[in-house]
């Protein structure tokens, strides 16, 4: 008994220690940074546009589906990460602007093997 109430208190702990994380790309001076940002599927990355522009977020390879729409200064945009490969992304409005969004490993909340 008193093993099983030791071994439920920790698994409590496994959801918080392994949760999902939440990353931060800043969206200023024409440039996304970090440009590259490591993410595991399941996290939330929030782009925020601090420029004066108008910018966008959006998969270089069209097949990715992924896009923010256009985003006014101030504005934020928020994705989970889906499972998948690593992919670049640009805005484009301004090609020139490019980010990467590396998916490594499983997702966070995966039970430890
Ligand atoms: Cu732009």
């Amino acid at each position: 008994m008193k093993f099983r109430q030791r071994l439920a208190a920790a698994l409590c702990w496994l959801p918080i220690a392994a949760g999902a994380a939440e990353h931060h790309v800043v969206i200023d001076g024409m440039k996304f940074s970090p440009q590259v940002v490591q993410a595991r599927p399941g996290d939330t990355i929030v782009w925020e546009n601090r420029d004066m522009f108008v910018h966008n977020v959006t998969a270089a390879a069209a097949s990715a589906r992924m896009s923010s729409g256009d985003l006014a200064p101030g504005k934020t945009w928020r994705w989970v990460v889906p499972a998948g490969p690593s992919f670049d992304y640009l805005c484009t409005l301004h090609p020139v602007m490019k980010g990467h969004v590396d998916v490594a490993g499983p997702p966070r909340r995966s039970p430890a093997r």
